[in-house]
């Protein structure tokens, strides 16, 4: 059976699984500030868990447009405590974080998997995670966060965030990451019009016929807000027909906020095209 190795988890590539969000940040854009202190981060990733989440995904740095980069050692001070409670439990622990530091102590307070925005391009990036046994996931972004916003521009934004996974995952296995430990992931909203989602939404199935397992993380982001007409606060159903329509394209594994609504979508998809 297919699996994606992630420490000592297995995770099954059979099926469509969430990837729970818990940020222990003051301005995430749509949780900041509710789980700053480390038991209400901790209560909540136990109440994630229950909820149906396949891998707890922990940030303590908001990566939305315009965000301004946090201190490394704050950034240690909000997600450390975190994972050292939360590792070890029914599920992997994924460490969300494009400095390397956080990535090493991530990992050795027993985080088993590295969510990193900016695809291991940091130096001593890929070094670090091919040190271990954890799995990666390699996420596209046109930019960085402070300006990725101002004027994103693709010829054929497709072609390009498939070119850019590809030569990431084969940076990576170069690196010795083995492919059974790899996830690719587009990156909506990082670097991308609200027409440039759509279409890599549209078109999700070409970049997951690379072979790689596939993350979609469209949970409350504003191209749904630009769809619907909600605020950020009200967009749990459209985010939930969002990461539908991504597994319906072939995402393996949708990164959400709303993890009990998400299942429940999942839960009707998996009895219908899962044949049981
Ligand atoms: N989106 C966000 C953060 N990390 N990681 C992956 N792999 N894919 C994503 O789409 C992705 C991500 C942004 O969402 P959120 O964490 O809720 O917000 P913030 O960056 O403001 O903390």
């Amino acid at each position: 059976m297919a699996e994606l190795h992630c420490g000592s988890y297995r995770l099954s590539l059979e099926r469509p699984l969430i990837m729970g969000v818990l940020n222990v940040t003051p301005d995430s854009f749509s949780d900041g500030g509710l789980f700053t202190d480390v038991d209400r981060a901790v209560a909540r990733g136990f109440q994630l868990m229950e909820e149906g989440v396949a891998v707890l995904d922990i940030g303590g740095e908001s990566t939305r447009p315009g965000a301004t980069p946090v201190p490394l050692q704050e950034e240690l001070r909000r997600v450390i405590p975190v994972i050292e409670q939360l590792a070890g439990g029914p599920v992997p622990i994924s460490i969300d974080t494009r400095h390397v530091e956080v990535m090493q102590a991530a990992l050795a307070a027993g985080a088993t998997l590295v969510n990193d925005i900016n695809a291991l391009r940091a130096p001593g990036a890929l070094a670090c995670c091919a040190a271990t046994d954890a799995a990666v996931c390699l996420m596209h972004m046109q930019g960085t966060p402070a300006t990725m916003q101002d004027d994103p521009h693709y010829d054929d934004v497709l072609q390009e965030v498939g070119q850019f996974l590809k030569a990431r995952a084969e940076a990576a296995e170069a690196a010795g990451i083995a492919r059974n430990r790899i996830i690719l992931d587009p990156g909506f909203g990082f670097g991308k019009t609200v027409a440039h989602n759509l279409t890599l939404l549209r078109g999700l199935d070409t970049l997951a016929a690379a072979g790689y397992p596939l993350l979609a993380g469209l949970s409350r982001k504003s191209v749904l807000g630009a769809v619907t007409g909600r605020a950020v606060t009200d967009r749990v159903s459209g985010s939930v027909a969002a990461a539908l329509l991504a597994v319906m394209r072939g995402a393996w594994m949708v990164r959400v906020h709303d993890v009990a609504a998400t299942a429940s979508a999942l839960a009707v998809w998996q009895a219908v095209e899962g044949g049981q």
